[in-house]
């Protein structure tokens, strides 16, 4: 009895450890309103988080807001706009598994701007990340910073002077409701397959969209 007790306490120490650490939602952080049904959103993904982490050695999506980077991957945007997103992303490639990902899928004209430039594809083992809103049909590759490239940012805090991509890319939402979004490529360096770790941490290559 004393056992099967200790083993129940055990468990049920263990998974709300596992919920308190991995699932619990950060603060949202919502999106700036430009005008009427309009909105702009700015994130970043960095390879090592740093000192605006608790892991600091993850890899990471960020927000930007008045020139500062905030650590949180839940976002409030409003219902039945155009939020016109901005991705800085400061990450080298880890390249995906599965290319049908490295398509822009779900963007206004079926788009996005690499620094400026329009294409709706990348080549896979070129992409960091992707920004994928399943339940929305809404997925974003993000290329990654060669490898060669000068004065790269190691970890968070790094300022728009280090080596970066940025890619752009407008959503159309539609009526209030809750998204999951998460990144699909393997990028949680150190943790089998690279889909542990971070990638299955909000906060981290995961989060939410409150459409309201
Ligand atoms: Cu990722």
């Amino acid at each position: 009895m004393v056992v099967v007790l200790a083993g129940v306490a055990i468990v049920a120490v263990a998974i709300s450890l596992y919920v308190s650490k991995y699932l619990r939602s950060p603060s949202p952080v919502a999106a700036t309103q430009t005008g009427p049904n309009q909105a702009t959103l700015t994130l970043g993904t960095t390879p090592a988080v740093g000192s605006l982490g608790g892991s600091k050695s993850w890899v990471s999506y960020l927000v930007r807001q008045h020139g500062q980077w905030d650590h949180t991957t839940v976002f409030n945007v409003p219902a039945h706009s155009l939020v016109h997103i901005t991705i800085d992303n400061f990450d080298g490639a880890s390249a995906l598994r599965n290319p049908f990902l490295s398509q822009v899928q779900g963007t206004v004209g079926g788009v996005m701007r690499i620094n400026g430039k329009a294409t709706d594809v990348i080549n896979p083992d070129d992409a960091s990340h992707t920004f994928t809103v399943p339940q929305m049909g809404i997925s974003v590759p993000l290329l990654g910073v060669p490898d060669n490239a000068k004065n790269p940012c190691a970890e968070m805090p790094c300022s728009l002077k280090k080596a970066h991509e940025t890619i752009t890319f407008t959503i159309r939402t539609g009526k209030p409701g809750r998204f999951r979004w998460q990144c699909f490529v393997p990028c949680a360096a150190g943790f089998i397959d690279g889909f542990a770790g971070p990638m299955q941490t909000i906060g981290y290559m995961d989060g939410f969209i409150h459409v309201i």
